[in-house]
């Protein structure tokens, strides 16, 4: 059984950390399960969108929230409440919490390595325990195009055949996605469809003979350099083909965003590089989502309801934001979670530093861009590159624990967190990732 923790509600390891916990005598003895739930969108004034109130006394526990997000965030803190306290019941108390940011991410990349449905579900069902709350899916590179587009078989069938090392790849049919849609939705997780637009579209290039300048089909990619891929982006056939991609996946995804890299477009020119954004967030806007890039996107004019996912270079996201964009932080020395976070981690990459977990947890957002207006920032996210990530159990080991506090990050204001006090409440949360088989790195600045 796992250790009891403290009887105060407020030293409680709950994670992420909640905006105010008020510990009261006593212990609530019934069924957790029969939790009262109260939606109530007036609620939003005090709460937001995603926030609740979760009050535990000894006749029985009442959740009040102003939307089904709130209340699933309030199932989740409530479980932990159990989960990390050995002793009968659960002690008698109010928890008051809400989010620091609207945007709480992980990204999958299912390009280098092609990961089934199963996998990403146990992902997804993960990452909501600790409220993240958008997973980012990388559905298309230089190695590999993962997602069924009706009319346009070859893209998967060849496209879809190979990946980072000549492994079979694989690919998403569009029930395989509606799927990951829906049992994302259930615990509150958006999804967010890539297509990686103009460059790292060998896969797409190599599926296609009539997207190439010559007419012949480009050799399939299984190596890990980037940078050498390049749609003709002022071409018509090129034009309507990603018109006709994003529609569809447009029509597929309920979520609000759609995402099109737009990242180390190499061998595309500068400026046609840029026409070829302003007329993508054209075509992305009319179906009525907002386009998300890479940080490249902020060379172009942008919309308001645009966002770029700041990862490298801090100039095109501040010229985003001046533009009235969003910025998503996904800083590449803190969060990418293919960087190796020691010299003995069997996998991984070291382009953006080693990455410890005090490391990745030990920043902010609006203290990082320093002059980015707070209310620009939409949230945060970090990205898994899967080059050298192979199995479920590379990415759990990758993305597990420093995800944990990628999640608090996004959702706990940052003068109520220190890596002090973070470290050892995720201590205690060792036996609930071994209790669900989560295969973690047991970080040496952790006491376990
Ligand atoms: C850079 S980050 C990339 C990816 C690689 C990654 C490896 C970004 C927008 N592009 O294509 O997979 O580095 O860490």
């Amino acid at each position: 059984m796992i250790a009891p923790v403290s009887d105060d509600l407020t030293t409680s390891p709950i994670i992420p950390r909640p905006l105010s916990v008020t510990a009261r005598a006593g212990r609530f003895l019934g069924t957790v399960a029969e939790a009262r739930v109260r939606i109530d969108p007036g609620a939003a004034d005090e709460l937001g969108d995603e926030g609740y109130r979760l009050d535990i006394t000894t006749d029985g526990i009442v959740i009040d929230a102003a939307t089904a997000a709130g209340a699933h965030h309030a199932r989740q803190t409530l479980r932990q409440l159990v989960d990390l306290d050995s002793s009968e019941g659960v002690h008698c108390g109010t928890i008051v919490d809400r989010p620091t940011y609207a945007y709480r991410g992980v990204m999958l990349d299912v390009a280098r390595h092609f990961f089934p449905v199963a996998d990403v579900e146990r992902l997804i069902e993960l990452l909501a325990r600790y409220k993240i709350n958008h997973l980012h899916l990388h559905l298309t590179d230089d190695q590999g195009w993962r997602i069924e587009i009706d009319g346009r078989p070859e893209l998967t069938r060849i496209g879809g055949a190979t990946q980072v090392g000549g492994g079979p790849g694989g690919f998403y049919t569009r029930d395989d996605y509606r799927r990951l849609v829906a049992f994302a939705a259930e615990r509150q997780v958006t999804i967010v469809p890539e297509v990686d637009l103009p460059g790292h579209t060998n896969a797409a290039l190599a599926a296609c003979p009539e997207l190439n300048a010559n007419g012949v089909a480009a050799a399939p990619y299984t190596g890990i350099e980037v940078g050498f891929s390049s749609l003709l982006t002022d071409d018509d056939v090129t034009r309507d083909f990603v018109r006709d991609i994003v529609v569809q996946l447009a029509a597929l995804t309920p979520g609000p965003f759609l995402h099109i890299g737009g990242d180390e477009a190499h061998a595309t020119d500068p400026e046609a590089y840029v026409r070829f954004v302003e007329w993508l967030q054209e075509v992305v806007t009319s179906t009525g989502k907002r386009m998300v890039g890479w940080e490249e996107i902020g060379r172009a004019t942008l919309e308001p309801g645009s966002v770029a996912q700041y990862w490298r270079r801090r100039d095109p996201a501040r010229a985003a934001a001046r533009q009235g964009a969003s910025v998503i932080a996904s800083p590449a020395r803190r969060v990418y979670l293919d960087m190796k976070y020691d010299e003995s981690t069997p996998i991984g990459l070291d382009w953006a530093g080693l990455i410890e977990v005090d490391h990745a947890y030990d920043w902010d957002p609006v203290a990082l861009f320093g002059d980015i207006e707070p209310e620009r920032i939409l949230g945060v996210e970090a990205p898994l590159w899967t080059e050298t990530v192979e199995t479920m159990a590379d990415v759990e080991y990758l993305v597990f624990p420093r995800a944990i506090g990628l999640a608090e990050i996004g959702w706990t204001a940052p003068e109520l967190r220190t890596w002090d006090d973070h470290r050892r409440r995720l201590a205690a949360h060792g036996p609930l990732l071994d209790a669900m088989g989560v295969r973690f790195h047991r970080s040496p600045t952790i006491d376990w």
